[in-house]
């Protein structure tokens, strides 16, 4: 079963068809309303929004799919080397806008749904999101994929389909609700359901061992794997690379059809049912044992698929003739791991070829480690994925079995050739055994071991990996750990979402190359000066954020003026991005507004704080956060002493589409977390692109941002990353002596002061000086009096108007280097052979 196929080329080729154009508005009138009209899950009687919506996204995947077949014919005869891109997560949000942008065909599109009665903006509100992912890492892969396909690269991005995604959230004043998301309760129309490309796939079971000693795994349960493609379209070229999405099913003879007629309709269905959960949610709960077996499975599921099917690609290019080439496999193929959650294709990849093409170890060594790089994300240690031995050795017995190979081959490397690294052995080695009784495999341990390049995702991050976590090994292997700090589009994170300001760009730049090339931005310094660009940028500025306080008013009812400052954090809920600090120093606020005069009321600058983001369902501090958040901002918003000049808003249910709302709108964004700990973030890059001040600490990415912003308009406070160990220490030693702001801040709050609910949990995990929840690990109180005076120090900024516009726009005149683009260029550079391949027109 492991050597199926996915040949596409060898077969008949369909004949020439004649291909709709989108030039002309009138023959897309005619493409929409065929899709319309043709379109079996709509009546033909009715041309709704909603029914636009899909009938305009099949007439543009139309153009995709012959960009797409063009582009897997001219590689498919080129056989150039690509890129894999493996990941658990793709935030890809809506494509309608970015497709019929990065295709240049806005203006037929607009005018064509115009004929038809509706308006393009309408139109593409009506499509869900697709949130396959969680925050900065499913992004990530999302802003690759755009960016590969932008720079002629030819790549593939691998992910799994997830019918109800990451949860929705619903906000109500009891806090954050996870509900199902809906994204696939109709249909999505990007899709192509491929059912030639299918793959069987074996959970449990066990390993048989052949009288010659060859070991092949046998038996458990075998499921079905389906891709479905999700066609990418690079800005102003003609390469169109795809996300295959894979799912999970069965096929009528996995029916048990004695059983269901015996009235055993659960048992008759069982295995149907095993594969519907698979494909089911991203990161199911995992307290559970069957949720851990879950997970596992879901890893399994979309490595085994997409290695075999680079394998049968890698095959299909060679007629199937693939003896004695596998030497060249590496050289055609490059495998990306988005952090550990892949790391199953490392045991996976050498399984096939040792199993299957009956390759020997060396050699099977030889090839896996060339073609695999790993990503790491994290430098969290509940974050570093360990897997229980037990849970592996029922699930995949020969996958444990070849991990223990790599292990102890490892150990003998070290002791042969690195003796004095010997005694490091128990926290480098695979397998950690330091507690017989539950035995785990260390991922990232794995990872680092098999693949030929590590690389961290901003400079302060790689530093960490290679002075801390990953240091023994980089006395091994030197040259294996690499920095690439993440980057964005801009074509969605400006271009799209914020029209106006890119028009004024292009405008004073005379040109729009910089969409593809950040670095041109630098021209618009000459102008710094210029009161007609400033005047010009403040307008644009107003009309994102009137935007903005509509969509608000919308999603929460609550009213926010244009005028106030518009202050955002956005990004998933979690005690080391420090909500905590926001909320506390918006309480803070409040509680000097509140003892002010309303003279001295006047004197403040005003300001909407708004907060968005998911909280893991089972985090319980994360979901005291929130419930906090919203606590502050019923009090806050209602009272008639301090509402105009402070409101705090939960943006509800944080996603893609509402970041390109928040992203424009903002003046002021917060990227706050415990030096050390945020290994880059992005959203930062994209606030920085819309021209909004930052307020934050050296961690992650923003020390770079402030380079290339200028620390003028970067808000720096807080301890620095190599202060913090010692920080912490002290901290245990009883020596940490509070500001009695933060003290203030915190007894405000336990006063009752925003309702009943218990926040002492929360507070306490502040307070103390060590143990579980408590101590303040994030360094929060450390932490507070500066972000305070960085506060003042923003608002005094902010009233001086010229300063802050001038300001503002010179922060979009940087970030050249945060392009996913030039991320992008450093993998063709570092990863042998891939190049540029342009795709004839
Ligand atoms: O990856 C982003 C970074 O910009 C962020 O700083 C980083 O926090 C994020 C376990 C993760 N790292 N690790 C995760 C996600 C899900 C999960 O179950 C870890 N996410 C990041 C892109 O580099």
């Amino acid at each position: 079963n492991d050597k199926g196929s996915s040949l596409v080329f060898l077969t008949k080729k369909v004949p020439a068809v004649a291909r709709p154009s989108a030039e002309e508005p009138w023959e897309v009138a005619s493409n929409i309303s065929y899709h319309a009209q043709y379109n079996p899950h709509f009546s033909p009687f009715k041309f709704d929004a909603e029914q636009a919506f899909y009938a305009t996204a099949r007439s543009v995947r139309d153009q995709l799919i012959q960009r797409w077949n063009d582009t897997c014919y001219h590689n498919h005869k080129n056989d150039p080397k690509q890129t894999y891109y493996l990941s658990m997560e793709y935030l890809q949000g809506r494509a309608l806008t970015n497709a019929i942008g990065n295709l240049g065909i806005q203006g037929a599109y607009a005018d064509a749904l115009t004929k038809l009665g509706h308006e393009i903006e309408e139109i593409a509100e009506m499509e869900k999101d697709a949130a396959l992912g969680n925050g900065g890492l499913g992004r990530l892969a999302s802003c690759f994929l755009d960016s590969m396909a932008t720079l002629n690269l030819p790549a593939w991005g691998y992910g799994l389909r997830y019918r109800y995604g990451l949860f929705k959230q619903k906000i109500s004043k009891d806090g954050q609700e996870e509900l199902a998301e809906d994204w696939l309760d109709k249909f999505s129309p990007w899709e192509l359901v491929r059912h030639d490309v299918v793959f069987p796939v074996r959970f449990f079971g066990h390993v048989e061992v052949s009288s010659t000693g060859t070991r092949k795994w046998v038996g458990g349960e075998v499921i079905q794997a389906l891709a479905y493609d999700v066609p990418i379209p690079g800005y102003k070229t003609k390469n169109t690379i795809s996300l295959r999405l894979w799912d999970a099913k069965t096929r009528a003879e996995d029916f048990n059809l004695f059983q269901f007629n015996d009235g055993q309709y659960q048992s008759a269905a069982q295995l149907h049912s095993n594969a519907q959960q698979i494909c089911a949610v991203l990161y199911p709960g995992d307290t559970t044992e069957n949720g851990k077996i879950l997970r596992l499975k879901q890893q399994f599921f979309l490595c085994k698929i997409s290695e075999q099917d680079i394998i049968a690609r890698f095959k299909e290019r060679r007629d199937g003739k693939v003896a004695c080439q596998w030497s060249e496999f590496h050289t055609k193929v490059a495998v990306q791991l988005n952090d550990t959650h892949p790391a199953l294709a490392i045991p996976e990849l050498m399984r096939l070829l040792l199993d299957v093409e009956e390759l020997a170890w060396d050699e099977a060594w030889d090839v896996t480690s060339r073609t695999i790089a790993y990503t790491n994300h994290t430098v969290l240690p509940e974050a570093l994925e360990k897997w229980s031995h037990a849970i592996m050795w029922k699930l995949l017995p020969r996958h444990l079995e070849i991990i223990e190979e790599i292990d102890k081959r490892f150990k003998e490397v070290v002791r042969r050739d690195h003796t004095p690294m010997e005694s490091k052995l128990p926290m480098m080695q695979i397998l950690d055994s330091s507690n017989p009784e539950k035995p785990v495999v260390r991922m990232a341990n794995l990872c680092v071991v098999s693949s030929h390049i590590v690389n961290g995702v901003a400079q302060l991050h790689t530093e960490i990996l290679k002075s801390e976590l990953f240091a023994d090994y980089v006395s091994l292997w030197p040259n294996k750990f690499q920095n690439k700090t993440n980057g964005i589009t801009p074509r969605r994170w400006l271009h799209f979402c914020n029209q106006e300001l890119s028009n004024i760009i292009t405008k004073w730049l005379k040109t729009d190359t910089w969409i593809t090339n950040l670095d041109l931005l630098s021209g618009l310094r000459q102008f710094a000066d210029n009161d007609d660009l400033h005047s010009e940028w403040a307008s644009a500025k107003m009309s994102s954020k009137n935007r903005l306080a509509q969509f608000v008013f919308k999603v929460t009812g609550v009213q926010i003026d244009s005028n106030t400052l518009f202050d955002i954090q956005i990004k998933r809920i979690h005690e080391y991005k420090r909500q905590l600090l926001n909320i506390l120093g918006a309480v803070y606020r409040y509680k000097k507004l509140k003892e002010m005069s309303t003279e001295e009321r006047k004197k403040e600058t005003p300001r909407t704080i708004m907060i968005g983001g998911k909280a893991f369902a089972t985090y319980t501090n994360a979901k005291r956060i929130v419930k906090l958040v919203i606590d502050v901002g019923s009090v806050v918003n209602n009272d008639p002493d301090t509402k105009d000049y402070l409101k705090v808003v939960f943006v509800p249910n944080y996603n893609v589409s509402v970041a390109e709302l928040l992203i424009p709108g903002s003046e002021l964004s917060q990227h706050i977390s415990t030096a050390g700990m945020e290994a880059s973030g992005t959203s930062n890059m994209k606030f920085a692109l819309n021209g909004c001040l930052i307020i934050g600490t050296l961690d992650g990415a923003n020390v770079e941002i402030r380079e290339e912003i200028g620390a003028d308009n970067f808000f720096v406070f807080g301890a620095t990353a190599d202060e913090v160990p010692r920080l912490r220490k002290e901290r245990e030693n009883g020596m940490f002596k509070p500001d009695p702001r933060f003290e203030e801040a915190k007894h405000f709050i336990r006063s009752g002061a925003f309702g009943t609910y218990d926040y002492n949990p929360l507070l306490d995990s502040l307070e103390g000086n060590s143990g579980y929840g408590r101590g303040d690990y994030f360094l929060v109180g450390q932490d507070f009096p500066s972000y305070i005076d960085a506060q003042a120090e923003v608002d005094k900024a902010y009233k001086n108007e010229a300063r802050s516009i001038s300001s503002r726009s010179l922060s979009t005149q940087g970030g050249g280097r945060f392009l996913s683009h030039c991320t992008g260029k450093q993998f063709e550079l570092d990863i042998e052979g891939i190049e540029e391949k342009f795709v004839p027109q």
